[in-house]
């Protein structure tokens, strides 16, 4: 049959190796799931639909196991069935796949049956890489408790940069009408431990907060919950006026706390284990607090007042900036940080993973370890909003460790920004991080295939950050595609250089934001007629005839100066600044010595050149896998790598003839010339 990407990661498709799959039948000849409930049913069905698949034959679910079953149940119900093998240690949270080796059982234990379905999607990502299951000893607990994907998605469907079709949330026709893709989303989403979602956009549309819409929310929580998938949504600042007819939106008016505290109860009435609010405030012209002269943390305070009795939280988010100021990274940290300790126990304050918004590289945000006494959460943008959107392929897991293992030095060495998020440097409970959906209704989820992999790779990460990026690639490889090695090679060669290619040819050595205004897609640095000075390229690159590079050092905007001395120190001197930050931090002159002895601006020719022949390499490994992927994928792919490699060189020539009317200075030698 056609393949066209529905199945993501979760093929299921019959192990093609014949002695792997004749041991495989050997170790599992039965199912057995204790006790039934929502989510233990999902752990049978998958079972199930899995191994009936992979080990193509139907395998029995028995209630009472021999030896070589597959067992899952909670410790307390296998505890109770003496199932449990004698000094079982099961995690707090997480689950335990151990081998019973008297009698060849494979048993899925955890507190929770949610930790069960991961330990089974576990155990099916075993086999489906074609690893060993014998002698399982497995103890697999998650380093984030809040691991969630944010839909930028609006209540008509369009997905604010989506990439991948409309929204998958069919508000017309729900809640009467419920699409088998809610469930397959959840699986998707289960598999790889992500335990909630955002359902609209941050750019919020009161409206999802009224009671039709609320009976639609709790349809979709109704479907996600057996996945372990609570729902939250983006709440609307002002929807107090726009939906509750009340004058003010202002945080401490009486009737306004009212209004946000019946709301809740409300929600909670319908939906008991509702996530909470996500919001937007002051920020791009979206309402907030400040519109009444409050604080961003009186504003979060009472929408956490609001969702506490019933557990909720708050995530509020801080992307925030000012287009008066002379630097827009500062801006975060100048309003947030003075609010440190302000927030309530059950606010988190969400930060994207850069200073600016999710450029191809930035430095991690300064925020990250400067705000000790509140929980921040992390932001990434799954959806490829300034990395060639739904069509050029760029494997984000290189990016996102880079950011989680960037050191701040806030309580001296090692004190990573991974250990902001999960909590453990300054001893939250609370702990988050959130990918914007890259997910749409196309057929095959995510419009590029490879964005499967950026999804998949988030929650790999959120569950445990210490995976590596080329081991999320290889199992999402082999799951996806198959395990034959020439395939996993070739197809991992490709997705670990594509995000160094996407920085190389778009913004290499530090440049950011010389993207087109509006639509973020293909190059544009000169000046544009944008509404707001923060939007115009040359604000951020700019480039002059003595140089290029935003100062933001002590002779600059000082922006330098919100990090730890220690990473002061790292990006102080346009001398030793590694490469890949000088722009970020430097004007710098175009004779400028580069560690490579280059010019910088040779170096910046050579950089836009090796951007474009990544890609080009790319393509070229992609070509030679021709008979091992099915023709519709195969080709999908392909078509689309000879775009990114046009946009590639449109990238290296719009920006190099452009910088070049201010370097005024020749193409290197054996330079392939821009025209
Ligand atoms: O990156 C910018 C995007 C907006 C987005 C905003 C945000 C949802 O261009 O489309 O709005 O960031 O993160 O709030």
């Amino acid at each position: 049959h056609a393949e066209d990407g529905y199945r993501l990661w979760l093929r299921y498709n019959h192990i093609d190796n014949n002695k792997l799959l004749l041991s495989y039948r050997k170790t599992i000849t039965a199912i057995h799931v204790a006790g039934q409930s929502p989510t233990m049913d999902a752990v049978k069905k998958e079972l199930e639909l899995g191994l009936n698949g992979l080990l193509d034959t139907k395998i029995a679910v028995t209630s009472r196991p021999g030896g070589n079953t597959i067992i899952a149940g909670t410790r307390e119900a296998l505890t109770t069935s003496k199932l449990l093998p004698q000094g079982a240690q099961v995690p707090a949270d997480g689950f335990l796949i151990t081998t019973n080796v008297a009698n060849g059982n494979t048993i899925i234990t955890a507190n929770t049956a949610t930790d069960i379905l991961y330990g089974a999607f576990h155990l099916l990502r075993l086999i489906q890489t074609h690893q060993s299951i014998e002698n399982l000893h497995i103890i697999s607990s998650p380093r984030v408790k809040l691991r969630l994907l944010n839909h930028w998605d609006n209540l008509n469907r369009y997905v604010e940069r989506g990439y991948a079709g409309i929204s998958i949330w069919n508000w017309h026709t729900l809640p009467d009408y419920i699409d088998d893709r809610y469930t397959d989303y959840a699986r998707a989403n289960a598999s790889v431990g992500i335990n909630g979602t955002v359902l609209n956009n941050v750019n919020a549309n009161a409206t999802v907060l009224t009671a039709p819409y609320l009976q639609k929310v709790a349809a979709l929580a109704n479907v996600l919950r057996p996945y372990g998938i609570k729902v939250y949504l983006s709440a609307r600042f002002s929807a107090p006026i726009e939906i509750g007819h009340l004058k003010t939106a202002d945080p401490l008016n009486d009737s306004v706390r009212q209004w946000w505290q019946a709301k809740a109860k409300e929600i909670y009435q319908l939906i008991p284990d509702f996530g909470g609010f996500l919001v937007k405030a002051n920020s791009e012209g979206q309402p907030g607090p400040q519109s009444y002269g409050r604080s961003h943390a009186d504003g979060a305070n009472m929408m956490a007042d609001a969702l506490s009795p019933f557990g909720g939280i708050v995530i509020w988010r801080a992307f925030v900036y000012d287009p008066q100021a002379n630097d827009r990274f500062k801006q975060a940290y100048a309003e947030f940080t003075p609010l440190d300790g302000k927030f309530r126990k059950n606010v988190l304050v969400q930060v994207k993973n850069g200073p600016i918004d999710f450029q191809p590289r930035e430095p991690f945000s300064p925020l990250f370890g400067a705000m000790p006494r509140t929980p921040l959460m992390m932001e990434f943008q799954l959806t490829q909003e300034y990395l060639g959107q739904g069509t050029h392929l760029v494997y984000e897991a290189p990016l996102f460790k880079e950011v989680l293992n960037a050191d701040t030095y806030a309580k001296g060495p090692n004190s990573t920004v991974a250990k902001v998020i999960d909590g453990s440097l300054y001893d939250h409970s609370l702990s988050g991080i959130a990918g914007v959906s890259n997910i749409g209704n196309e057929r095959n989820w995510t419009g590029h295939l490879f964005g499967q992999a950026n999804w998949y790779a988030f929650g790999r990460l959120a569950w445990d950050y210490t995976l590596s990026s080329e081991q999320i690639a290889t199992e999402w490889i082999q799951q996806t595609f198959s395990n034959d090695p020439t395939v996993v090679v070739s197809i991992k060669q490709i997705m670990l250089a594509s995000r160094e290619a996407v920085v190389n040819y778009m913004t290499p050595l530090g440049l950011h934001h010389i993207m087109g205004n509006g639509h973020h897609y293909g190059p544009a640095p000169w000046s544009n007629n944008a509404p707001r000075p923060d939007w115009d390229p040359v604000y951020y690159h700019k480039a002059d005839a003595k140089g290029i590079g935003f100062d933001r050092t002590a002779s600059g905007t000082n922006a330098l100066q919100q990090y730890q001395t220690a990473v002061q120190q790292l990006y102080a001197d346009s001398n030793t600044c590694s490469d890949q930050y000088l722009l970020w931090f430097h004007h710098v002159s175009w004779q400028h010595k580069m560690h490579s002895g280059r010019t910088l601006w040779n170096e910046l020719c050579h950089k836009y050149q090796e951007g474009v022949d990544t890609v080009g390499a790319m393509q070229h490994k992609w070509e030679q896998l021709k008979n091992n992927i099915d023709p519709e994928r195969f080709h999908q792919v392909q078509m689309l790598l000879a775009i990114q490699h046009k946009d590639a060189i449109w990238w290296r020539n719009v920006c190099l003839l452009y910088f070049q009317t201010f370097s005024q200075m020749p193409f290197p030698a054996n330079y392939e010339k821009p025209d």
